[in-house]
């Protein structure tokens, strides 16, 4: 089977660089994957991407360099399995809150006897090869967004669960979550208290410890905070906000500092 080489990466003390899809378009998936990232995410939650959708952009990334994962809509065996068929190679799960969640979570991403994965590789055995199944278990990764109040409350028993791979923080979500504003970097005491803690607790269980971020300086921010797996902002933030610049440069005017409203 194709490896995974992300785990080895984070372990060998290298920071993953994370792209994000959320335009359904497999010529996007193909661009973005040229760019030097490390994986690309193919996001079925608050991206515009369909199941169907989904399909034509992992094999545009297969054609790249990148690490095709995807984050499914919900926690969702069937969503996760389907992905998982079309070639995902790590699945990022949105509102992980409780042991129930994250073991049913982890479950669909492992065959039996770790998991209730059906089996029917499909496009994985290609992009993968034709040795995907006594692989898979160990080369997908598995990694749950912590970014409700329960979440937080059942950290600890979330990050023990076993086959969990790591977290990767919801930071608007999670903001929204204790009383604040949506905001991919917050400045509100309580969320970085929250996001340094959720950090310190993934690392000290030997889990990966993975953010959303709002652009190149929030991820390198992130990265010297420790986090291990970062995304700089999804492709439609960077295409506007490169748009607007050129639009201003183009009318000899200085580019507004003010974020496009593509990202979040
Ligand atoms: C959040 O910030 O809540 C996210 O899920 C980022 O995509
Ligand atoms: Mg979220």
């Amino acid at each position: 089977m194709r490896a995974n080489p992300l785990r080895q990466k984070i372990a060998a003390g290298q920071p993953v660089i994370n792209g994000w899809l959320a335009i359904p378009s497999s010529y996007s998936a193909e661009i973005i994957g040229h760019q030097g990232f490390d994986a690309v995410t193919v996001d079925l939650q608050h991206g515009m991407i369909g199941i169907d959708a989904a399909l034509p952009m992992f094999q545009a990334l297969s054609s790249t360099p990148a690490i095709p994962l995807a984050r499914v809509p919900w926690n969702d065996p069937a969503q996760i399995m389907r992905l998982l068929d079309s070639g995902a190679y790590g699945i990022i799960c949105p509102m992980i809150s409780t042991v129930d969640d994250t073991v049913s979570f982890v479950s669909s991403c492992r065959y039996p006897p770790h998991g209730q994965r059906s089996f029917g590789p499909a496009r994985a055995l290609l992009y993968g090869g034709a040795d995907y199944y006594p692989h898979a278990d160990k080369e997908i990764l598995a990694l749950g967004m912590i970014e409700t109040q329960a979440g937080l409350d059942n950290l600890e028993k979330i990050l023990a669960i076993e086959g969990l791979d790591g977290i990767y923080i919801g930071p608007n979500d999670l903001a929204l979550a204790l009383g604040s504003v949506p905001k991919s970097e917050s400045d509100d005491p309580v969320v970085m208290k929250a996001i340094e803690h959720i950090r310190q607790r993934a690392i000290a269980h030997g889990k990966i410890a993975g953010i959303f971020c709002s652009s190149g300086e929030a991820a390198a921010m992130r990265i010297k905070q420790g986090f291990q797996m970062v995304t700089p902002g999804n492709e439609a933030a960077l295409m506007a906000n490169a748009a607007k610049a050129a639009v201003a440069t183009a009318r000899g005017a200085q580019a507004s500092s003010s974020p496009s409203k593509t990202g979040y």
